[in-house]
Order: C-alpha cells, then sequence, then structure tokens
C-alpha cells in the first residue's frame, strides 16, 4: 500500500508460503523468523511490515506518511504499536477460527474466537474514540497508522465481523475513506 501511495514501482520476489518457501535457506537468511515480508533496497535488508513502511516514507518521494512534528510521529507510533501488538495477532486468531479451519474441514475454537472478539472490541472502540476526533488515526491526513490497519480490517470484513466495525460511526467513515484508496483497490486480495 505504501508503494501505491507514494506511486513508485518495484520488483516483487513471491516466496510461496504455501510451498514451504518461507523456510527456506535463503530465505531465512533474509529473515530468521522465516517470515515475509522483507526489503531489500540499496543493499539495505530489513524485515517487520512496520520498519519497512518507514524506511520507505522515509527514503521514497511522494506523499508523507509520517507527521513532521515529534508528537504526530509518536501518535502513529502509538498506533502501529497496538496494530502490532493488540490488533493484528487477534484479528489472525478470527480469521483463522472463521474461516480458514472451516474451510479446511476443522473444528473452530469458540473460546479463541470469544477472547479474539473481546480483544478487537477494545481496538476499535479505541480507534472510534480517536476517528471522533480526527479525520485519520494520528490527524487529518492518511499516515502509517491508518495503512497499517487496513489489510487485517479488510479480513475480518471478509470473514463476517462486519459488526466488530461498522457499529462505530466514525469507524465506517475511515473505511469508506481508506477504502476508496488506489492503493486498497490494489492489495485487495481474498483470504487464502
Ligand atoms: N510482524 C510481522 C508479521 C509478518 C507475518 O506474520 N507474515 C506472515 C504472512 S502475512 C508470514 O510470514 N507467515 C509465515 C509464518 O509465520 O510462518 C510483520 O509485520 O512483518
Amino acid at each position: 500500500m505504501v508503494l501505491v501511495e507514494k506511486d513508485v514501482p518495484v520488483a516483487f520476489e513471491n516466496v510461496d508460503i504455501s510451498r514451504g518457501a518461507h523456510h527456506s535457506d535463503a530465505h531465512l537468511a533474509r529473515n530468521p523468523f522465516g517470515r515475509i515480508p522483507v526489503l531489500e533496497h540499496r543493499g539495505l535488508q530489513v524485515y517487520e511490515s512496520q520498519a519497512i513502511n518507514r524506511y520507505l516514507d522515509g527514503v521514497l518521494p511522494g506523499p508523507a506518511l509520517m507527521p513532521a512534528t515529534p508528537a504526530g510521529r509518536a501518535v502513529v507510533d502509538q498506533w502501529t504499536s497496538i496494530q502490532s501488538c493488540d490488533f493484528q495477532p487477534h484479528a489472525r486468531d478470527l480469521v483463522l477460527h472463521k474461516v480458514l479451519l472451516p474451510r479446511m474441514g476443522a473444528q473452530p475454537d469458540m473460546a479463541v474466537i470469544g477472547n479474539a472478539e473481546e480483544k478487537l472490541t477494545a481496538v476499535f472502540h479505541a480507534m472510534e474514540t480517536q476517528l471522533e476526533r480526527s479525520d485519520y488515526l494520528a490527524g487529518d491526513t492518511v499516515t502509517l497508522a491508518d495503512l497499517s490497519f487496513v489489510p487485517y480490517t479488510d479480513f475480518l470484513l471478509q470473514a463476517q465481523c462486519e459488526s466488530l466495525v461498522f457499529v462505530h460511526k466514525n469507524l465506517r467513515r475511515w473505511w469508506c475513506a481508506m477504502s476508496l484508496r488506489e492503493s486498497y483497490r490494489n492489495m485487495l486480495r481474498p483470504i487464502s
């Protein structure tokens, strides 16, 4: 999404997780945790999407996706940290137990679903409180904070979890704005 926001073309190398390519020696040399994405640019090799996004925003031309002030940057860091620690792990649990396991004929764990819904409800409530005050999570322009929440919010909507999101008026407005962006349409992927 960041690359589309910046309008910068890039060469992608596909690491096929379904075939275990993320555990190959070649990929583990890039990321010892065996995860994607990894960025390679001008001799730099870096993993973890928030770090990659920060770097890309810093080196690429195009609209700034980080605020100019320390206070603004702190607010973005606050939300990207919430995204990594409190949002993505639970969103992943919901997608796994509501979509992927049933698709494979396996039984979902209702306790995991209940816990994930409770944790995500708290995150969406905090986002709504912020979005009552500003158009986007870290002010009135789109930043890396907003972009970081889009992929898994999209997966949650595909996993029939609309009520978690759309119960909130401002979150609904934020989602409409984010989902109209070209970077979202470019990223759109069915859960697989
Ligand atoms: N915290 C990491 C999470 C990355 C992540 O979970 N990537 C998934 C694909 S979306 C992955 O590599 N899964 C393979 C695995 O964990 O074995 C980031 O933000 O980059």
